[in-house]
């Protein structure tokens, strides 16, 4: 049981906040890491740290055969898995103990007990835990399953029992979609899980997510820590979680807590563990599932209540008692999380990759910021794109939402697209002020994407002007002016193209990162990355794939190089035009013939204007 050096079996973020306590109360600490994440603080920080494997998680954070040999090659007595990868993997829990190594975590025989959610459910309700009407048989005949839908009533849930986390879950509503349902479920459920097997359940609509954090020691104490609201997901990711519940008062805590700690029990728990529930609109609660792990929302829940859970892990899993009793559990105040990823929350939340260029974490009272992150660290594709759990803590949850968003606000992330707006957003809106939002709310408001402002552009142009004068040649003649003429420089967000015509002299307070042709400016808690198009050749003078050349923007035309009846070729220059004194050779696209020249020389053109008007062979497409 005792133990002295602790590998932790993870990375990020969780790997540093496990190491920190660790080291706090005296133990060594080795990092794992895989070639991806050489570089990262938590390898740093860690007393050793050892090479498990290339990048892929397969052949390094997943793979059993090389963290234990990580553990045996460092010394390490004890692993700590951290939440994800093998947390929840009973297969690696035992083949911890049979190495000699602690886990800390649940006993294997524990975690394997919730691996399964028919059998899972069936022990919930032998140990009078409220568990969703449903049926987890053995007859998973699609004709025994039809009739015990039936007999349950639409709408339903059909889920993977070796699922977990919304994975592999269908809501049918209609009697004509079940027999449908019930075959894709159980053969997503067989390719995802290697087992077929389904549960039936009663759907609970318009529920929120409740959990419940217990804690179990080998002494037979069993507590719970209250309950976090979870119920702001997108896609079953959660996004913002919160303890206490705002729909949880005193007595229906002490209920759920006794259903949650009865589970525990049921199942021989020990250590830090999590029972979901759905909470009715009617206040009615029901187990989901059991996460036989620390969780990353565990930070609110020892916010209100003072206490270090990993702190408490290590205490339990070296034999020690808890050091409470459930009487002794305070919370106090209101503690809210967001989880700020690199991923662009207005373009279907698609994950980004790329270096932080600049993280300057916010701190302030009862601001705390759990992250892996330093300058110039990379987002790489392979894991999971987490830059950042933000967590406030207040005497209240209006002071806690406002401190939270604060910390957002003053956070500096400058690099990917991370969707701190869309959480400033999201804590901004009245429902989720008013404590109102439940597991719909993402879904069923608008988030668009905000409009990159005119100071965006300006400071932008100007940033890059006084960033790099030399480079824009014109701006230096006029600078030994007494009125030095404005420099045009031509800028990129997404795909809206402009020209800005700029001193250097207006300086706001954005922040910003140059990145080669490209600037990251942070303004009004909104970041925006510009490309320097200032001396590219200009991108719509070679989209004329249409067989029409436009004005890449408003200017002069200069030149006309063709006339009608020409043959062209790809990459011939076509026309001539001016634009703060900088001309741009406009191409063709394909080769072509000309059919019409709508322009003259002299001429002054607006952005987009046709200049020439080309027949190509090529179908049009
Ligand atoms: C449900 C449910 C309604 N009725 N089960 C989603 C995550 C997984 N742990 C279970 N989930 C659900 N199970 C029944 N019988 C609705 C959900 C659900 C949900 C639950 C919590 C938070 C967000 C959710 C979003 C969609 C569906």
């Amino acid at each position: 049981m005792a133990f002295t050096k602790i590998l932790v079996a993870n990375r990020g973020e969780i790997a540093w906040r496990i190491m920190r306590t660790a080291k706090a109360m005296g133990y060594r600490t080795v990092a794992v890491f895989s070639d991806a994440d050489k570089e990262a603080p938590h390898v740093a920080f860690a007393d050793e740290a050892v090479r498990i494997g290339p990048p892929p998680v397969g052949e390094s954070y997943l793979s059993i055969d090389r963290i234990l040999e990580a553990a045996h090659k460092s010394g390490a007595d004890a692993i700590h898995p951290g939440y994800g990868f093998l947390s929840e993997n009973d297969a690696f829990a035992s083949a911890c103990e049979s190495a000699g190594l602690v886990f800390i975590g649940p006993p294997a025989s524990a975690i394997a007990a919730m691996g399964n959610k028919a059998a899972a459910k069936r022990r919930m309700i032998d140990a009078g835990v409220p568990c969703v009407p449903g049926y987890q048989g053995d007859d998973q005949s699609d004709a025994n399953l039809e009739k015990e839908a039936r007999k349950i009533g639409l709408p339903v849930m059909v889920k993977a029992a070796a699922g977990g986390g919304g994975r592999g879950m269908r809501l049918v509503e209609q009697d004509g979609d079940l027999l449908e349902a019930i075959r894709t479920a159980r053969a997503e459920a067989l390719s995802a899980f290697g087992s077929g097997e389904l549960i039936l359940e009663k759907a609970v609509v318009d529920a929120r997510h409740v959990e419940i954090q217990v804690f179990a020691d080998a002494h037979g104490n069993v507590l719970h820590l209250g309950e976090r609201d979870c119920s702001v997901q997108r896609r079953h990711q959660k996004v913002i979680e919160e303890a206490p519940s705002p729909a949880v008062n005193a007595d229906l805590r002490a209920r759920m807590g006794a259903a949650a700690v009865a589970a525990a029990r049921a199942i021989g728990y020990r250590g830090a563990g999590t029972v979901e529930f759905l909470l009715a609109a009617d206040g009615a609660f029901y187990f989901l599932e059991m996460n036989t792990r620390l969780q990353v929302e565990h930070p609110v829940t020892e916010a209100i209540t003072g206490q270090d859970l990993v702190s408490w892990q290590f205490r339990v899993a070296a034999g020690e008692r808890i050091p409470f009793t459930q009487q002794q559990v305070r919370l106090d105040g209101h503690a809210i999380e967001v989880r700020l990823y690199a991923e662009d929350a207005y373009a279907g939340f698609l994950p980004q990759t790329g270096h932080i260029d600049v993280w300057r974490p916010a701190s302030g009272p009862g601001v705390r910021i759990d992250h892996g992150m330093k300058d110039g660290l990379a987002i790489s594709p392979f894991y999971d794109p987490m830059i950042a759990k933000v967590i406030a803590h207040g005497a209240t949850r209006e002071e806690a939402r406002t401190r939270l968003i604060r910390a957002l606000r003053d956070t500096v992330v400058l690099g990917p697209t991370t969707n701190r707006h869309f959480l400033i957003r999201l804590l901004e809106h009245p429902e989720f002020a008013a404590g109102e939002a439940t597991t719909a709310f993402i879904g069923k408001h608008e988030f668009p994407a905000p409009e990159v402002s005119e100071a965006h552009w300006t400071e932008a142009a100007n940033l890059l002007w006084r960033a790099s004068a030399e480079k824009y040649a014109p701006a230096l003649r006029g600078w030994r002016n007494s009125n030095p003429e404005p420099t045009p420089i031509r800028l990129a967000a997404d795909t809206t193209e402009r020209l800005l015509h700029v001193d250097g002299r207006v300086v706001g307070n954005a922040l910003f990162h140059i990145d080669g042709d490209d600037i990251v400016v942070d303004l009004d808690a909104h970041t925006v990355r510009f490309t320097d198009k200032t001396y590219a050749p200009p991108a719509t003078a070679a989209a004329g794939s249409d067989g029409k050349l436009r004005a890449p923007m408003d200017g002069r035309i200069v030149a006309i190089k063709v006339a009608p009846g020409d043959t062209v070729a790809r990459g011939q220059t076509l026309v001539v035009l001016e634009a703060m004194k900088i001309q741009h050779q406009l191409k063709a696209a394909l080769d072509a013939k000309v059919e019409s020249v709508s322009v003259h020389e002299g001429q002054q053109v607006a952005n987009r204007t046709v200049l020439v008007t080309m027949a190509t062979d090529a179908p049009a497409h």
